[in-house]
């Protein structure tokens, strides 16, 4: 590869919802006549999307990787669509007529891709490719990448002037042991490896965990014919109106054989078992004095503003936060990094800026309640949206919105997804969908945005 020496270079790992964000941001800039660096995307996958691009595959790859992947079938939106959308890129562009407030992955998917397919953003994305390693060089302070091109087999180095850290952080599992589990006779496997619900019809199922994987697959294998659904939490449960079919149990304490025993003394034979038990941020192409180490939590420490790393600003991360937002928190967030890079946004001292992220960590310690959580979340948004000409758009309402979605979880979780939100990006209030979320199995674009009007059409026949 031949670049040009002059120009400053940027480096992007992994071209998912955060990656695309940045190259859509430098876009941007671009399409206002500015000069921009130069800028390469490297995506270990063969396709961009990250989580949304759902892969059946499960261990490693066609080329031996680690499978990023941990989506699966049948999965809704499970936020109101209204609360992520893009700013700059509406449903209403995108979709051309108002759909549901919870579409299912494909048709977000779709979405994600449709901003970036306007311009050549695929250009700059190196796909089937690795990032292996990468060393700062203090002196010439540029980051040298060591990577692998899987389809060639060919390893390579490359130097960045700034590096865009995008890799997610939903993928490596954090798998825990329970006494006895060695001799459970069933499957025992991690949400990362999920694919569907349908191996679990007609059987009893343990799922160990109380956040939104636990929530999700649960209610997935109950929507799909699973027999019992047994919900397991370590600190809190999720505590909503759960329906027959589906409960919750204090931490499981061992297994014996096919049967587990939990900590208020109850038992019970399970086919089966999924730990929803979360996930590690892991950077294994990253030295200790690069890498980010923290919990899944709303404000990482060391990263001022959420993005750069107070050790090595150049180093930025992006989408390291536990969400409620997402695409539009991305967006606001790779804006900032753009400007940062192209000399617009400067960054305060490092006494400063660590000053500021105390200042959020000791607010983040405050938290108690999920409410609690989303103001935290949308005072860091509106915080970032000052910084930059990424459009801004109505936090306090996608903030009411959260709570209202909360609040329609408690009361019904097998209805929540039937309800509608408006857009605060269009002020278009969304469709009722034409089918109720617990009879539609069928996840399709096609079904989910045509089905209705095929089935006039037979009708009329
Ligand atoms: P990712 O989407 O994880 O993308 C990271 C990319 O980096 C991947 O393409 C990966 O292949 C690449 N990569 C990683 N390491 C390397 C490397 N060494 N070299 C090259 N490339 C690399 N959010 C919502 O808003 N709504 C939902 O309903 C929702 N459901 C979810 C369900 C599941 C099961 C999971 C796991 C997450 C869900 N999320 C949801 C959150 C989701 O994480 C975000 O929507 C979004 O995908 C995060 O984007 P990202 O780009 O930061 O990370
Ligand atoms: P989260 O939100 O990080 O939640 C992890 C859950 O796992 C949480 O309930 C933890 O309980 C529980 N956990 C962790 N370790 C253990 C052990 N050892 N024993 C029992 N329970 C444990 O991850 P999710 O996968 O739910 O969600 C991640 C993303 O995927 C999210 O953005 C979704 O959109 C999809 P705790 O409360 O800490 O006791």
């Amino acid at each position: 590869y031949c670049y040009n020496m002059n120009k400053k270079r940027v480096g992007i790992i992994g071209a998912g919802p955060s990656g695309l964000a940045q190259l859509r941001a430098f876009e941007a800039a671009k399409n206002q006549g500015l000069e921009v660096p130069e800028v390469v995307c490297f995506e270990k996958q063969s396709n961009w999307g990250g989580m949304w691009n759902y892969s059946w595959r499960t261990g490693v790859g066609k080329y031996g990787e680690p499978i990023h992947g941990s989506m699966y079938k049948y999965l809704w939106s499970n936020g109101p669509k209204e609360c992520l959308e893009f700013s700059d890129y509406s449903f209403d562009e995108h979709f051309k007529k108002p759909i549901s407030s919870y579409p299912p992955r494909p048709v977000l998917f779709d979405y994600i891709q449709g901003r970036i397919k306007k311009n050549n953003v695929r250009d700059y994305i190196r796909f089937d490719t690795t990032v292996r390693w990468v060393n700062y060089n203090e002196e010439t302070k540029k980051f040298q990448i060591v990577l692998d091109n899987l389809k060639i087999d060919k390893t390579y180095t490359e130097e960045f002037d700034y590096l865009v850290v995008a890799s997610g952080h939903f993928s490596t599992p954090n798998m825990p042991y329970f006494e006895g589990i060695e001799e459970f006779p069933g499957q025992v496997l991690h949400a990362h490896d999920f694919r569907g619900a349908d191996p679990y019809k007609d059987q009893d199922l343990l799922i160990i965990g109380s956040s939104y994987s636990a929530e999700d697959i649960g209610v997935q294998c109950h929507k799909h014919g699973a027999k019992s659904v047994t919900l397991s939490y370590r600190s809190n449960p999720i505590g909503v109106n759960w329906p027959d079919g589906i409960k919750e149990v204090p931490l499981l304490k061992h297994f014996d054989g096919d049967v587990a025993y939990f900590k208020d003394g109850t038992s019970k034979r399970f086919d089966a078992v999924i730990m929803c038990t979360g996930y590690q941020h892991k950077f294994p192409f990253l030295p200790d004095e690069l890498r980010l180490k923290t919990k899944n939590n709303l404000y990482p420490d060391h990263l001022y503003k959420g993005i750069f790393f107070n050790d090595a600003p150049n180093l930025i991360y992006l989408g390291m936060q536990d969400q409620y937002y997402t695409f539009n928190m991305f967006d606001a967030q790779a804006w900032v990094a753009r400007d940062f890079i192209m000399e617009t946004y400067k960054i305060p001292s490092k006494p400063e800026r660590r000053l500021d992220i105390n200042k959020w960590l000791v607010e983040n310690d405050k938290l108690k309640t999920s409410f609690d959580h989303v103001d935290f979340q949308s005072a860091y948004i509106k915080d970032l949206l000052r910084l930059s000409d990424y459009p801004d758009f109505n936090v306090d309402k996608v903030a009411e919105m959260f709570k209202e979605w909360l609040k329609d979880k408690d009361e019904n979780i097998l209805t929540y997804r039937d309800k509608t939100f408006q857009s605060v990006v269009t002020g278009t209030m969304a469709e009722t969908h034409h089918t109720e979320w617990m009879d539609e199995l069928d996840d399709s674009k096609e079904r989910y945005l045509y089905a209705e009007d095929k089935e006039e059409v037979e009708e009329d026949v």
